[in-house]
């Protein structure tokens, strides 16, 4: 049987480690079709130092990177090595970033790089000598770290494609695509067309130039990174290997070190942002090559004093061999990869050369299989952009500020300092006038908290209160404390405008759901339905809740623009996509979550509307005025409260917001934000998607095994699901700390009494106001996922002690949500 054509454009290392991998799988029918010169074309491998440190605060990277280094290390190319594993050390010179490497010394253990450890600083000098050791406080160490030499790994891995089968043209540009109804059927070259099934833009810093050709934008900018190496330096004078020193961060001056024979390379992020157009690069066969601009000693002045400081023996070297080489950079820092909307038009692209082997490794099954087995890529997908997020000057102000920031210390809820305010509810007035602490989700602006709470706090000092660190304390404050417990005592109003909503209408609209979700959405009108997407494996692609509010009239609650594309994606192959519309009426609508004991009393007073039990139940929806404004009601809460969802048009959500504060005075109605929200629903058992739980988890070991019903027709990922159901050896678990000030934040690795490497990972984690307790959700194997084990999760170098706890640590009771 033969395999699809593919062609891939572009032989950098990415491109040249995805052929080698599909046709590791038997696709040897692919065409590398690269513009420059091989072995070294012209792109950013050409001149890539090759620095591959594994341990990120991602997992999925983390993988990408360990798949990486493990399979360079096993490839030759001419007798030499493709991967040189002298390690790796990162110091500290601050006490913040002591206390960081702590953070990161928990992530390689969470995410499994194996003999991470922190150093002392007499370790670190035994293992780079000529360091300045009055500046160096601590540092990391990771043994698998090291050097990719990327020009070797790109040769080897396309001599084995080509082995295998696969032609690799060189000195061949793509001039353009060739799409016909929708869907790419080849590219074309100054040589002619090729036919292709499958087209995979693996160009690098052209990738936008590339992408746009099939009327795709990748939110992608071409950026400068100076890197300069030393002359020869008498301290290496013996040299007669490559490296043997281990390759060295400085992150709190920006800066990167490895050696390269007699001489030291550094790689320098302190400096102004250079950013490009990818279509101004320099065309391929100059003398310099295209991912290369004019060295600027200017800019170079202080981080050369900087590294004479921290390497004295570099005094003496002048820097003749010095580049601003040019590499990708993208809103969020991760890499951009899929299927785009164009049919059979994938990308893989801003792909360090630490993370390109198993970023092809993703992409061979992803294209091969319909999805990645081995790694969850919800956060890589192409398709997770919002439009805005897609407007050049987005672009370009977020990827130069991930530019300056990259070795930055960046706290996990930090929000972006640009083009903010980007989206307001039309609550944000009413918001700022009680103080709003905003954070921004998805251009959002919505408050964290609100000051105007902390008269509730002073009224009510018995208030179960953590005492966070440093760390923890930021983007808190003890206010969030008197905005969960008014919520369970009383009622509070939350902003849920930037929970992305869809309408999924007409003809066959609850067929083709039906086909896509784990519950029966089918029921009457009015119904909600709490259920899940899965993928073909069977694996967790989003939680939804499905309201059916007419025959064929669906409003659905998603994660995120990944939600859409995945709907939309499915539509546009069934046998409804010309009667069946899907609309995101997220802009242009509403929401406010009415939640607490008091939420009925203050709701009903505003409507004739029986909003009664016997009338609305929990999980119904209905239409109602509450005076004059048309609302949606929907009987739910993610904070696990009786209380209502109200969904109403833009252009009346002021006056739904004055109405709901109004008639809630007399119940002492307040304005609460983000992190009670996060408290109440961690307390109350509910997950949060790509956190706590992600495409490679299934429902059952991720406790949703209550969302799926077997017994339903067919849906997406069921096969798979069935023959993967009962297989699973790890469970999602909640954590209660022993000492309730003991707080952690997520990614923290945990530990089991006679293990000493860590046997899972927190997700997500919150204080517990009602409860007075410390809790994390953590991956655990089914063997320590027993309530009452216990377990210590390692925080900022510390081991607090935990234990598994039954789910939830904290329920109302039906009493007071189903009543
Ligand atoms: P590229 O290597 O740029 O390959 C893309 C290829 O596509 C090019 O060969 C290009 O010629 C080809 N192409 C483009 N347009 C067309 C067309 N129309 N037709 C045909 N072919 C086309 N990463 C690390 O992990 N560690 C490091 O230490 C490190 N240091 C770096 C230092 C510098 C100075 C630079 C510039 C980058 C560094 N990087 C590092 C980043 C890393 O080099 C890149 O992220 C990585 O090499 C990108 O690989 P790629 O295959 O996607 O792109
Ligand atoms: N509201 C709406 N849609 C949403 C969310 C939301 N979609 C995305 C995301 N949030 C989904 N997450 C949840 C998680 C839990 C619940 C609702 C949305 C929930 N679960 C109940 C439970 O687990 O007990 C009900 C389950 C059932 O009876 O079916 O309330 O916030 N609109």
């Amino acid at each position: 049987m033969t395999t699809p054509r593919v062609v891939i454009i572009g032989a950098g290392i990415v491109g040249a480690s995805l052929a080698d991998e599909l046709s590791l799988r038997g696709w040897n029918t692919v065409t590398v079709v690269e513009a420059g010169s091989l072995p070294a074309a012209g792109g950013s491998t050409s001149h890539a130092p090759g620095v591959v440190f594994q341990t990120n605060s991602s997992r999925v990277m983390t993988q990408f990177a360990r798949y990486t280094a493990e399979k360079l290390l096993g490839l030759r190319w001419d007798n030499e090595p493709c991967f040189l594993d002298v390690g790796s050390v990162e110091i500290a010179t601050t006490p913040e970033r002591v206390a960081e490497l702590a953070r990161r010394h928990g992530y390689a253990q969470s995410w499994g790089v194996p003999g991470a450890r922190l150093l002392s600083t007499d370790e670190v000098l035994e293992k780079w000598d000529l360091l300045n050791r009055d500046r160096v406080l601590a540092g990391l160490f990771v043994p698998g770290d090291g050097i990719a030499r990327s020009v070797n790994a790109v040769a080897a891995q396309l001599a084995r494609a080509q082995a295998a089968g696969v032609s690799v043209l060189d000195n061949t540009p793509v001039t353009g695509l060739v799409i016909l109804d929708g869907r790419v059927v080849g590219v074309s070259t100054a040589g002619g067309d090729i036919a292709a099934d499958v087209v995979v833009c693996c160009a690098g810093i052209w990738g936008p130039v590339i992408a746009e050709m099939a009327g795709v934008t990748l939110p992608l900018t071409p950026l400068a990174h100076q890197l300069a190496w030393s002359s020869p330096l008498d301290e290496l004078a013996d040299r007669t290997v490559e490296a043997s020193r281990p390759v060295l961060r400085h992150q709190d001056s920006g800066l990167y070190y490895r050696e390269r024979g007699n001489t030291i390379g550094v790689g320098s992020y302190r400096h102004r942002a250079m950013p490009l157009s990818a279509h101004d690069l320099r065309p391929w066969g100059e003398a310099t090559m295209p991912s290369v601009e004019a060295f600027t000693p200017d800019d170079f002045a202080w981080p050369l004093a900087e590294s004479v400081d921290m390497i004295p023996a570099l005094a003496a070297a002048s820097w003749d061999d010095a580049i601003n080489g040019i590499f990708s950079f993208t809103p969020d820092g991760m890499p951009l990869m899929g299927p785009t909307t164009v049919e059979g038009f994938w990308v893989a692209e801003a792909i360090w050369v630490t993370h390109s082997a198993g970023v092809a490794k993703a992409m061979a099954e992803w294209i091969i299989d319909g999805a990645s087995s081995s790694f969850d890529l919800h956060a890589c997908d192409v398709n997770r952009f919002e439009v805005h997020e897609k407007s050049p000057a987005y672009i370009l102000a977020r990827d130069s500020q991930n530019f300056v920031e990259v070795y930055d210390i960046v706290h996990p809820l930090q929000p972006m300092e640009h083009s903010r305010p980007l989206r307001t509810s039309p609550f944000y007035p009413r918001q700022q006038a009680l103080g709003g602490q905003f954070l921004e989700a998805h251009g959002w602006e919505r408050p964290n908290w609100y000051e105007s709470n902390a008269g509730l706090l002073a009224a009510s000092p018995a208030t179960p209160q953590p005492t966070p660190g440093p760390w923890a304390a930021r983007f808190w404050s003890p206010i969030v404390a008197a905005e969960a417990t008014t919520t369970r005592s009383a009622v509070a109003l939350y902003d849920m405008t930037a929970l992305r909503r869809i309408s999924v209408s007409g003809r066959g609209a609850t067929e083709f759901l039906q086909s896509m979700v784990t519950a029966n959405i089918a029921k009457s009108v009015g119904s909600v339905t709490y259920c899940l997407m899965l993928g073909e494996d069977g694996g967790i692609r989003s939680d939804i809740t499905v309201a059916r509010l007419g025959a064929e009239e669906y409003q659905i609650g998603v994660n995120g623009e990944a939600d859409l594309d995945w709907l939309g994606r499915h539509l546009h192959s069934s046998t409804f996509a010309d009667t069946v519309r899907i609309t995101d009426i997220t802009p242009g609508t509403c929401c406010i979550g009415v939640w607490g004991p008091d939420a009925r009393r203050v709701v009903q007073s505003l409507t004739g509307t029986d909003l009664g039990n016997d009338a609305l139940k929990y999980f119904r929806a209905t239409t109602a005025y509450l005076a004059t404004v048309h609302v949606t009601i929907m009987r739910l809460s993610y904070v696990g409260e009786l209380g209502f969802e109200i969904y109403t048009n833009s252009d009346q959500g002021l006056v739904l917001w004055d109405l709901l504060m109004a008639a809630g005075a007399d119940f002492g109605i307040i304005a609460a934000g983000r992190s009670a929200f996060n408290s109440l629903r961690i307390e109350k058992g509910y997950r949060s998607f790509g956190t706590d739980m992600s495409h490679d988890h299934d429902p059952y070991e991720a406790g949703l095994g209550f969302a799926v019903r077997l017994d339903k027709g067919d849906f997406i990922g069921k096969a798979a699901l069935l023959a993967r159901k009962d297989t699973s050896v790890r469970r999602l678990v909640l954590l209660r700390m022993t000492h309730p000030n003991e707080l952690v934040l997520g990614n923290e690795p945990v530990f089991v009494d006679g293990i000493p490497s860590a046997v899972g990972y927190v997700t997500s984690a919150s204080y517990s106001y009602t409860l007075g307790a410390s809790l994390a959700y953590a991956w655990l194997p089914t063997s320590c996922a027993e309530p009452g084990t216990p377990v210590e999760v390692e925080y900022f170098g510390e081991r607090y002690s935990a234990t598994v706890t039954a789910e939830p640590a904290f329920d109302p009771g039906m009493e007071r949500i189903r009543r």
